[in-house]
C-alpha cells in the first residue's frame, strides 16, 4: 500500500519533501494503517515567507482581465481529467474512501472548474436608478486578498477545488491548508495545480508565481494563518469546534469567514413514502464514506404506520454491505479514518445503550488487514425517543432511528431539534408534506431534499448550512460573491 501511494505521487508529480525531526505529520492510509510519509510542518519562518508571496501573487493576480484568468483554470479542469485516476486513487488510499467515491471526487474538481470557467464572464454587478439627476450608480465586484482554505480529511481535494477554482477566476490568490490527515492529495493536487500554470504560461499568459501554496501543519498552522491580518477570507471546513476558532479569530479582525462545519442530518420518513427508493437512498446517505460525510444521514425520524415495514429492511441490507479494502471492486464501506473515530463511533453506541437504543452492529471487523486500520459494520440504532445522544454529531456510520406518529409538524421540529443546519430530506408522495418541509416553517437547514439522500450534493448549487455548521456557501449558484469585495459607485 505504502508503495502504490508513493508511486502514485511520484506519478502525479509530487517532489517529496524530507522531514526535519520534530517538526512533522505523518501521511498515513487508513487501509492499512501502514505510515506512507514524514512531512515537514510549516514552521512560523515558512508561514511568513508563503504569506508575503501570496499577497504579491495577489497583486499581480487581480489586475488580470477575469475570462483571461478563467483561462488558467480551464487548464487545471484539463489537468485534472488527465490525472483523475492516479489522483483517485491516493484520495481512496489516503481517506479510505472507495475508489468509485474517490474518483467521484476529482469529478466534482473537474465540474467546479468548467463551472467556474463560464463564471469568469459573468462576475455581473447591478446597475441602479439614482435618485438624483445626471446620475448612475452601480455596483461593481473586486477581487479580495488571499483566500485562505482550510479542509477537512473526509473530502480532501474537492472542497480545496470547490474554493480554489472561485478565487482564483475571481482575481484572489489561495493558501491551503489541508488536514493533517490528508497531506499527500494536497500535494499531488498542487503538483496538477503547476502544471496547468505550465501550460499557461506556454501559451503566453502572465500568471505570477505562488498564486496556490500548500501549507502542511496541524492545528497551530492554521490558527496562525487565520490570525494574519494580510488573509481577508478563510474558507474553514471541519468540525464545528474548529469553525467556532477560526470564526472568533476572524471576527476579531473582521476578515470574512465561510464556514463549513458539522452536519447532524436526518431524514423524514412519511407514511406515503416509496420505500424501495427509501431504502437505497437511505443506506447509501448513511454508510457512504463510512459515515464520514458532513451530509450523511444521522438520524432515520420514520412515521410509525410504515416502521415495522422499513427497520427490518434496512437492517437486512446492512446486514449484507461489503465492508473491506475501499479499492477492492465491489466494497461498499471502507475503513474509518484513524482510531480516534473508531473510539468516538463506540463511545456514542454505548451513550445510545445507555440512553435506551437497541444497537444492531457497529462492532469492528476486518481486522486482518491490519492491527492500526479500523473497519466497522455500519450500525442502526433504535431510540425510543431523540434524546441528547442523537443530538450530537459522530463522525461514523450510526444511523439513528425514532418514530414520530403524528402530523409532518412534529417530524419538522425533531428535525429542527439539533444544533447542526446542513442537510436534511423528506420521502413523501404526498404534495402537502413536501411543500411542509420546504416552506418557510419547513427545515432549517442549508440544504433540504424530497425523495433524496442528505449527501451527493452537486457543484452547482450553493452548498452549506445554518445554525452550528456555520452559515457558509461554496462551489455553485452565487456563492463567488463571497470571495470578492463589493463596491458601489456612483457617477
Ligand atoms: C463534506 O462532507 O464535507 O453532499 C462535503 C456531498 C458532497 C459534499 C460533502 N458533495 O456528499
Amino acid at each position: 500500500m505504502k508503495q502504490n501511494a508513493l508511486d502514485l505521487c511520484k506519478q502525479l508529480g509530487v517532489a517529496m519533501p524530507t522531514a526535519v525531526a520534530g517538526n512533522a505529520i505523518t501521511a498515513r492510509t487508513p487501509i492499512t494503517g501502514d505510515v506512507i510519509a514524514t512531512l515537514p510542518c510549516a514552521s512560523s519562518g515558512d508561514i511568513e515567507r508563503v504569506v508575503v508571496r501570496s499577497r504579491e501573487a495577489f497583486l499581480a493576480w487581480r489586475t488580470v482581465p477575469a475570462p483571461v484568468r478563467g483561462e488558467l483554470v480551464r487548464l487545471l479542469g484539463e489537468e485534472l481529467r488527465t490525472s483523475k485516476h492516479a489522483l483517485g486513487q491516493l484520495v481512496s488510499i489516503e481517506a479510505g474512501k472507495v475508489l468509485q467515491e474517490g474518483l467521484g471526487e476529482v469529478q466534482e474538481m473537474i465540474d467546479i472548474c468548467d463551472f467556474a470557467v463560464g463564471l469568469s464572464r459573468q462576475l455581473y454587478g447591478l446597475t441602479i436608478a439614482s435618485e438624483r439627476a445626471e446620475h448612475r450608480m452601480m455596483e461593481t465586484w473586486h477581487p479580495l486578498g488571499p483566500t485562505l482554505i482550510i479542509s477537512a480529511f473526509n473530502f480532501p481535494v474537492a472542497v480545496w477545488a470547490w474554493n480554489a477554482a472561485l478565487a482564483l477566476v475571481c482575481g484572489n490568490s489561495t493558501l491551503w491548508k489541508p488536514s493533517d490527515k490528508a497531506p499527500l492529495t494536497a500535494l499531488a493536487t498542487q503538483a496538477v495545480f503547476d502544471r496547468a500554470v505550465q501550460r499557461y504560461r506556454d501559451e503566453g499568459h502572465i500568471v505570477p508565481d505562488n498564486l496556490s501554496a500548500v501549507v502542511i501543519g496541524r492545528a497551530e498552522v492554521g490558527a496562525a494563518l487565520v490570525a494574519d491580518a494580510r488573509i481577508p477570507l478563510v474558507s474553514a471546513t471541519g468540525s464545528t469546534r474548529m469553525g467556532r476558532a477560526v470564526g472568533e479569530a476572524c471576527a476579531k479582525r473582521f476578515a470574512r469567514s465561510i464556514l463549513e462545519l458539522g452536519g447532524n442530518n436526518a431524514a423524514i420518513i412519511a407514511p406515503s413514502a416509496t420505500l424501495e427508493m427509501v431504502e437505497r437512498a437511505v443506506t447509501f446517505a448513511a454508510v457512504g464514506t463510512a459515515g464520514q460525510r458532513c451530509t450523511t444521514l444521522r438520524r432515520l425520524v420514520v412515521h410509525a404506520g410504515v416502521y415495522d415495514a422499513l427497520v427490518p429492511r434496512l437492517r437486512k441490507i446492512y446486514g449484507k454491505l461489503r465492508i473491506g479494502n475501499p479499492l477492492d471492486e465491489g466494497t461498499l464501506v471502507g475503513p474509518l479514518i484513524d482510531r480516534a473515530a473508531f473510539d468516538a463511533m463506540q463511545t456514542a453506541l454505548a451513550a445510545a445503550r445507555a440512553a435506551g437504543g437497541t444497537v444492531h452492529g457497529g462492532d469492528r471487523v476486518q481486522q486482518a488487514l491490519g492491527t492500526d486500520a479500523y473497519y466497522v459494520q455500519p450500525a442502526i440504532v433504535e431510540m425510543p425517543s431523540q434524546t441528547d445522544v442523537m443530538c450530537h454529531e459522530t463522525f461514523a456510520p450510526i444511523l439513528h432511528v425514532v418514530k414520530y406518529d403524528g402530523e409532518i409538524e412534529q417530524a419538522v421540529a425533531l428535525n429542527n431539534a439539533v444544533a447542526h443546519g446542513l442537510s436534511s430530506s423528506i420521502f413523501t408522495n404526498d404534495l402537502r408534506e413536501m411543500e411542509r418541509f420546504l416552506g418557510a416553517a419547513g427545515s432549517d437547514c442549508g440544504i433540504a431534499n424530497v425523495n433524496i439522500g442528505t449527501s451527493g450534493a452537486e457543484i452547482g448549487g450553493a452548498f452549506g448550512g445554518e445554525k452550528e455548521t456555520g452559515g457558509g456557501r461554496e462551489s455553485g449558484s452565487d456563492s463567488w460573491r463571497a470571495y470578492m469585495r463589493r463596491a458601489t459607485n456612483t457617477i
